[in-house]
């Protein structure tokens, strides 16, 4: 008997996150405002800038970029946490990189789910930023024994979500016919649902310990509490917002306006204020409301190494030092100017990001170098000095501390802010993950090192 075939986990993950922007679309009209004025910006980027778009056709990175797209969710057991690892990974999605956000204020520790590997990122990036709840951090003993207990009676995956989750772990995968039941039955977990799991006298309570901890506990699943589509320029965005009928956060988190990109910038408008229902002690419901859900976009650069990252945090250090953005935007102006000189020191060409070795690279043969009969041998330096071999900024994929921790503040209203003890702890987060997560940097330099490998071996099979 013939085995049926599977549906690639790509393909699972592309219909997944265009059926979690039809629905978040439906939930917040401002998200599909949003898409339309990055895919008006992003038009306009590419069609003044042709040299941008061949480098983009030529890496076959185009096509994912108004396909692009990041969410958020925060759970708030260990337990959501390891079953949303195997959910994710039927996508082809696994954990990558460790956010500690105490330090910032937030009671949660994070990862991102997102696909590895060079094919399946120029298939489908969508990535799912995903916190997890750190109830320890709760001085409140009784807030936090309730909490608790509220969060061990909740189910957030449909019964056809676990059950597809462990078909496919046990045949490898998933017919398209399954493929297509385990998105719908997937995507409920990730839906709003307007009637709160606790009291209205509870929510005020969790309310007052933190605002997310109310947004956490008080509801039936860990509603997606934001999509961010990817813009080719965050700044013409960041202007035009208005014009749209959206109010942006007051200063687009991450490194200056720079003509060569790096990392990642983005910014966001301010959580809409929803309304809940709350059941009372009779079993009627009464009305409030909630703030959560907001809109963010982000524009991409070039992955930094190490030796990079380092100088990017010491640099944005530098800039805090000077001013820190005010919650209110009063010093937005004062704060960029502050940015943009702390960064004088990043190079700006992607020929000097490269020399010192501030970033990574996929190299690929030139026009000229598909003809010639070069030796395969040669340093790579000397390769592209004879304009043999070529060099495009590979994208970052991941996320910032600090601007997560900008993106969670602007969220959370201006008078949330609170001290937390710093206090990483991955290996806890791990032990609750069921895995370890990956590291960036050694993804980055795979697929860097790939890209050379290939290189050498079409200058050799030229010479032979
Ligand atoms: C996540 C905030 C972090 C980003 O883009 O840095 C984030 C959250 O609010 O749950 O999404
Ligand atoms: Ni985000």
């Amino acid at each position: 008997m013939t085995q049926p075939a599977f549906v690639s986990s790509d393909e699972i993950r592309s219909m997944f996150s265009a059926a979690m922007s039809a629905m978040y679309r439906n939930e917040v009209p401002a998200y599909g405002t949003l898409m339309e004025l990055v895919a008006k910006v992003n038009d306009e980027t590419l069609a003044i800038d042709p040299k941008l778009k061949e480098r983009l056709e030529e890496t076959d990175s185009l096509d994912r970029i108004s396909e692009e797209r990041h969410g958020a969710i925060r759970l708030g057991t260990p337990a959501e946490l390891a079953m949303m690892r195997r959910v994710f990974s039927v996508m082809g999605m696994y954990p990558v990189g460790y956010y500690d956000l105490s330090t910032a204020g937030v009671p949660v520790h994070s990862t991102a789910f997102r696909p590895v590997g060079d094919a399946s990122l120029k298939r489908n990036p969508f990535r799912v930023f995903t916190s997890l709840l750190r109830l320890d951090l709760i001085a409140d003993e009784k807030l936090r024994a309730e909490a608790e207990a509220t969060l061990a009676t909740r189910q957030i995956f449909t019964a056809g979500a676990v059950e597809l989750t462990e078909k496919a772990e046990k045949q490898g995968g998933l017919t398209q016919t399954d493929a297509e039941r385990f998105v719908s039955k997937a995507l409920e977990t990730f839906r709003w649902h307007d009637k709160a799991r606790v009291s209205a006298e509870m929510y005020d309570r969790l309310h007052a310990a933190h605002r997310l901890i109310a947004d956490v506990v008080s509801f039936k699943g860990p509603h997606i509490n934001h999509l961010t589509p990817r813009t080719l320029d965050i700044d013409l965005v960041q202007a035009r917002m208005p014009e749209y009928g959206i109010a942006p956060k007051a200063v687009v988190e991450g490194p200056p306006t720079r003509k060569c990109a790096i990392l990642l910038r983005q910014t966001s408008f301010k959580a809409l204020n929803e309304p809940v229902l709350f059941e009372g002690e009779g079993g009627e419901w009464t009305e409030g409301s909630h703030t959560a859900r907001f809109g963010e976009i982000e524009q991409r650069g070039i992955a930094l190494t190490p030796k990079g990252r380092a100088l990017y945090d010491d640099l944005l250090n530098v800039s805090r030092k000077i001013v820190r953005p005010a919650a209110d935007g009063s010093n937005a102006a004062e704060y960029e100017k502050a940015l943009a000189e702390a960064f004088v020191p990043f190079p700006d060409t992607w020929e000097a990001i490269r020399a010192e070795g501030l970033g990574y690279f996929a190299y690929s043969l030139t026009e000229k170098g598909r003809k010639a009969k070069a030796d395969a041998s040669a340093t790579l330096d000397s390769l592209i000095a004879d304009g043999l071999v070529q060099f495009d900024p590979i994208v970052y994929e991941d996320f910032l501390p600090v601007s997560a921790a900008g993106i969670f503040q602007s969220n959370l209203g201006d008078d949330a802010t609170q001290d937390f003890v710093a206090s990483p702890n991955q290996q806890r987060f791990e032990t609750d993950l069921g895995a370890k997560v990956l590291n960036e940097f050694d993804h980055y330099a795979g697929i860097e090192q790939a890209s050379i490998d290939d290189c050498r071996r079409a200058l050799s099979a030229l010479q032979a």
